[in-house]
């Protein structure tokens, strides 16, 4: 007779041999992984992070002594969340990154699948030629490169000038859809500068007969001076969300929907002193510093920001914002991605 745990120990080694047997087949079994499978809350590697432009910025000038845009193509410092280390990550489905462009320098013509936005920390006079269109670059400004369309970037004045980058590089290599391609020139010719369609569709009107062709908004320049006026109105007449403050999302004029088809974009003003409820939503969030200075409570750590500096929520974790000094905030996160596959969940306070 066999005792009990002889059995039991012959049934895990059954299993065990029966594993490694189906193993050879490229089978496994499913009961071994289920938990970790479905779970019953998200579970990210991404963790929450705080990048200090302090930091950043002697770095990129190091870079910059190290390496040209002509060599680089990108000169760019990747932002990896400590959790997604060398996976070119900031949250578990974006990429994050900051660019320097020097006086003088061309970044060359390309195209990708890839969408990819713009946030201007630092500096002023550069441009960034999206699909022979002209944007300018200035503190800020919130440009679209959408995807496979051509851009180059310049730098005609005598400063450099640094950007975040957010793509959508990790989602669409989930989803084996990369393509790239080199454009013929260094440079596009430029067909037009942005203002024009910032007045075809930046002025709450439309070109009659205009009919969209992609998911992507048409405008693909939304300046600061005009999203910073109109938090200055709301913050006057409006009372602050008790999480967000005044929070403005950026959208596509065409539809009133998302700029970006993967991405979704935002810029709040939290009012000198504001004290935010606690928030948490599926969709991981990457904060950058345009104005003011205040804590981020998160994960067990108090992230101290101030302004250009880069911060990440990750997915479902609490978090609450509070300002010092009058603030504001923009931020961008996969939210549309989530919604359009029904996935993105919320809770407030
Ligand atoms: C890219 O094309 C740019 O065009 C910046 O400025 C960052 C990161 C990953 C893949 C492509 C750019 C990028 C990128």
């Amino acid at each position: 007779m066999k005792s009990t745990l002889q059995m039991k120990r012959t049934v895990s080694e059954q299993r065990q041999s029966f594993y490694e047997e189906i193993n050879r087949a490229n089978l496994a079994p499913l009961w071994e992984v289920l938990h970790d499978v479905v779970t019953r809350e998200p579970k990210t590697p991404c963790l929450p992070y705080l990048w200090k432009w302090a930091d950043i910025w002697p770095w990129l000038l190091k870079a910059s002594d190290l390496i040209s845009t002509q060599e680089s193509i990108r000169r760019v410092l990747v932002l990896e969340n400590p959790g997604l280390r060398g996976k070119s990550s900031i949250t578990h489905s974006l990429y994050g990154g900051v660019q320097v462009i020097m006086p003088g320098e061309v970044a060359p013509s390309h195209r990708h699948s890839q969408t990819a936005m713009r946030f201007v920390l630092q500096g002023k006079g550069a441009y960034t030629t999206v699909s022979g269109q002209r944007v300018s670059m200035n503190v800020g400004d919130f440009i679209i490169t959408p995807s496979w369309v051509f851009h180059d970037h310049g730098n005609p004045s005598d400063e450099p000038v640094a950007w975040l980058d957010g793509l959508d590089v990790a989602l669409v290599e989930l989803l084996d859809a990369q393509f790239m391609e080199v454009d013929s020139g260094e440079r596009q010719v430029v067909q037009h500068a942005a203002d024009l369609d910032l007045a075809r569709f930046g002025n709450t009107m439309l070109p009659v007969g205009y009919k969209s062709h992609s998911r992507t908004s048409p405008l693909f320049w939304y300046p600061y001076d005009r999203t910073r006026e109109a938090l200055e109105t709301m913050k006057t007449q409006d009372d602050p969300h008790e999480c967000w403050g005044h929070k403005l999302q950026y959208t596509d004029p065409s539809t009133g929907g998302w700029a970006m088809p993967t991405m979704a974009t935002f810029m709040q003003l939290l009012p000198v002193g504001f004290r935010g409820a606690v928030y948490r939503s599926t969709d991981s969030t990457v904060y950058a510093v345009v104005e003011g200075e205040g804590r981020c409570h998160v994960g067990g750590q108090t992230l101290a920001f101030g302004p250009k500096d880069v911060f990440v929520c990750p997915s479902w974790m609490p978090y609450r914002l509070e300002a010092t000094t009058e603030t504001v905030l923009f931020s961008y996160s996969d939210r549309p991605a989530q919604q359009a596959l029904d996935l993105w969940r919320e809770q407030i306070g």
